[in-house]
Order: C-alpha cells, then sequence, then structure tokens
C-alpha cells in the first residue's frame, strides 16, 4: 500500500510557527448524526439606539460616538493594556512577571449596524484598510510601543460581544507569543537562505494550485498547507512587505476585494454570517526593517459541519497538538466552489 494524502493519517508542519498538526483525512467519512440545521437569519436594523458602535449613541463610559459617516476609531474603554503604568515586575526564582504597557483601540467598519464585511461594498472595506494603515503610523510612532496586532472577532461563538461591524486593536511593549514564533521562523529561514519565506511558500502553492481559492494583482487567498481550523485560510500579499503601512493605494484595495471575497464565500458555506477570528501578523514597530518578514491575514473560523457544528479545539488537541479531518485541500476546494454572490443577496 502506498501513501496517500487524502486517506492516510499524517503531520503537516506549519512553517511559520515550527508547530505540527495532526490530519486524519480517513475520519470525515464517519457516519454522522448530530445536528445539520441551518440558523436563521438574523436581520438587524441599520441603527440600533441600544447599541454602543452605532453613530451618536453614548458608550458605557458616558462618551458619545460621533455621527461618523465611514469608519471611527475610538480607545477601547475596557482596555485591556494601559500606557501609564510604572514599569517593575517580579523575578523570584521560577517566578517571573514583568509590567507590560500598551493600548487597546476598537474599530467600527461602518455607521451600519446591520452589515458584515461580506455585506459591504469594497470602497467601504478599503476605508477599514486605510484606517488600519492609518492607526499604524500614529501607535507605531509612540515610542513604548514594539508590536500592533489588528484582529476582527465575528459572531457570538467567538466571544463577540456586538453585532455591530467591528474590530480591534491591541498594541503593546512585547511581541506576543503566535507573532513571535512566526518571527523566530521567518528569520531562521532568512538567515538559512537569504529568502522570505512566505513569499517562497506562495511561489510553490502557484505552482501547484491546490489550495489557493482567489487572486487578483496583489493578494492571494490560500487555506494555508499546514491549516488547523477546517475552513482556516490566509491572504498574502504579492509583493514583498513586512508591514501594511507598505501598501500602495491599489494594494490597499486589492486587499479590501479579497477580505470581500472570502467572506461572501464563508458565508455561503453554510449560507450563514460565518463567524472567525481574523488578524493581520506583520513586522514588530521596532524601528528595525525586519526583511525575513511577510504580513499576512490569517483567518480561524470554527465552524466544521454547518451553522452550529463547530470544532472543539479539546482532548488530544489541548494535550497532543492540533488535530484536523478533511484535509485542507478538500477546504479550499468547497470555498472555491461557492457562489461569489452573498447568499442573502440572492434571497431578496
Ligand atoms: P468584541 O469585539 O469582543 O465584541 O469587543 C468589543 C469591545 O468594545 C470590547 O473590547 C469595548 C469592549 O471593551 N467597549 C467599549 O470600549 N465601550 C463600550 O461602551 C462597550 C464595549
Amino acid at each position: 500500500m502506498k501513501f496517500n494524502a487524502n486517506d492516510h493519517s499524517h503531520r503537516r508542519l506549519n512553517i511559520l510557527t515550527g508547530e505540527w498538526v495532526q490530519v486524519s483525512p480517513h475520519r470525515s467519512k464517519r457516519p454522522w448524526q448530530g445536528q445539520v440545521e441551518k440558523l436563521s437569519v438574523d436581520r438587524r436594523p441599520e441603527y440600533d439606539d441600544k447599541c454602543y458602535l452605532c453613530p451618536t449613541n453614548e458608550r458605557i463610559g458616558g462618551e458619545l460616538n460621533p455621527d461618523y459617516k465611514d469608519v471611527f476609531a475610538f480607545t477601547n474603554d475596557f482596555a485591556a493594556l494601559q500606557s501609564d503604568i510604572p514599569s517593575g515586575g517580579v523575578e523570584n526564582g521560577l517566578m517571573q512577571s514583568k509590567s507590560e504597557r500598551g493600548l487597546c483601540k476598537v474599530i467600527c467598519f461602518s455607521p451600519r449596524h446591520d452589515l458584515t464585511i461580506p455585506e459591504m461594498e469594497t470602497g467601504q472595506i478599503k476605508l477599514v484598510v486605510d484606517l488600519w494603515i492609518d492607526q499604524c503610523h500614529e501607535i507605531g510612532a509612540l515610542d513604548f510601543i514594539n508590536h500592533i496586532q489588528i484582529f476582527e472577532n465575528k459572531g457570538a461563538v467567538m466571544g463577540c460581544s456586538n453585532p455591530h461591524p467591528h474590530g480591534q486593536i491591541w498594541a503593546q511593549e512585547s511581541v506576543p507569543v503566535e507573532p513571535a514564533k512566526k518571527q523566530a521562523q521567518q528569520l531562521a529561514y532568512f538567515e538559512k537562505t537569504g529568502g522570505n519565506l512566505l513569499l517562497d511558500y506562495l511561489s510553490q502553492e502557484t505552482e501547484l494550485q491546490e489550495r489557493i481559492i482567489f487572486e487578483n494583482d496583489h493578494m492571494v487567498v490560500l487555506v494555508p498547507f499546514w491549516a488547523v481550523w477546517p475552513y482556516e485560510a490566509m491572504i498574502i500579499p504579492k509583493r514583498k512587505m513586512s508591514r501594511i503601512i507598505g501598501m500602495n493605494d491599489e494594494e490597499r484595495v486589492a486587499l479590501a476585494e479579497a477580505y470581500r471575497y472570502l467572506t461572501i464565500k464563508y458565508d455561503n458555506l453554510f449560507e450563514t454570517s460565518f463567524p472567525y477570528s481574523a488578524g493581520i501578523h506583520q513586522a514588530p514597530y521596532d524601528g528595525v526593517p525586519h526583511e525575513e518578514w511577510q504580513w499576512h491575514m490569517t483567518f480561524y473560523p470554527p465552524l466544521l459541519r454547518s451553522a452550529t457544528v463547530k470544532k472543539f479545539m479539546v482532548g488530544y488537541e489541548m494535550l497532543g497538538n492540533p488535530q484536523r479531518d478533511i484535509t485542507p485541500e478538500f477546504a479550499a476546494q468547497r470555498i472555491k466552489e461557492q457562489s461569489e454572490m452573498h447568499y442573502l443577496s440572492r434571497m431578496d
């Protein structure tokens, strides 16, 4: 018998983190008797007077949102990181701690309470990209900031507290654990080969065409070879770029288009507003060029089989390493074959 990645259990290496994922494709053939129902469509009003992100409304801290017309950023009223704290910490034998300065912002993607990224026009999403970049310029210039994490938590299942389309920025002194792993892997590859890890990976993917979902002139959307979440995906810029502030106007539009395209396909998969945590990993804002880095946007969606059946990272995944059943190639194919038209606009 010859090894076949579509049938036989195997491990795949995540070149960006140096970690392994267990793939068990034969398990996706097992019978399923659980739930498969669709969720009812959640129609929201364009404006909700109880929403703390809608224009003109009052936030919990008492501040009023302006009557914003496109995008809007504000300092998180319950910021997890603070800028005005003394430095210090504990080094007591095996107990170590260190003060961490930083700041947190909330980014409203639209004044419309009823929209999500896949329901917005590319032009509106481009304004979100512009705002991310403006924020990176502003926050990155602060001397106590070395890392900026942009992310979007979408859907109650991901712990998102409000359906109004929004994301967050957490910026801080240290490079957090996940981007730090990517930093180490990209640097090691650069020092060994002189090449850019993700761009070299992209050339291989472009040749194989097994996991690429979409590309335009400047961006590629793919399911990574080492994906952990069932429908995990990445957006990678085609040009060498360590941080998102390097993007020109055309590239910003291309990112907005890719973000919209992928999320429409996601929503169409199970005809539901597809939940995920997505975010941008980029080089630290520490004044060093970081030749080794290629910024990228990663999507981690939990849904596995239907609008209600999600994957749990428990048991072996918590104690051993992540595991998946359907192959990344199968997932890419499933996403690719979805309509480019959002299912809600087809229902109108
Ligand atoms: P989620 O993306 O997890 O839903 O978070 C929304 C953020 O909005 C959350 O971090 C903040 C919360 O602290 N927030 C405010 O800054 N002001 C408010 O009035 C309510 C919520």
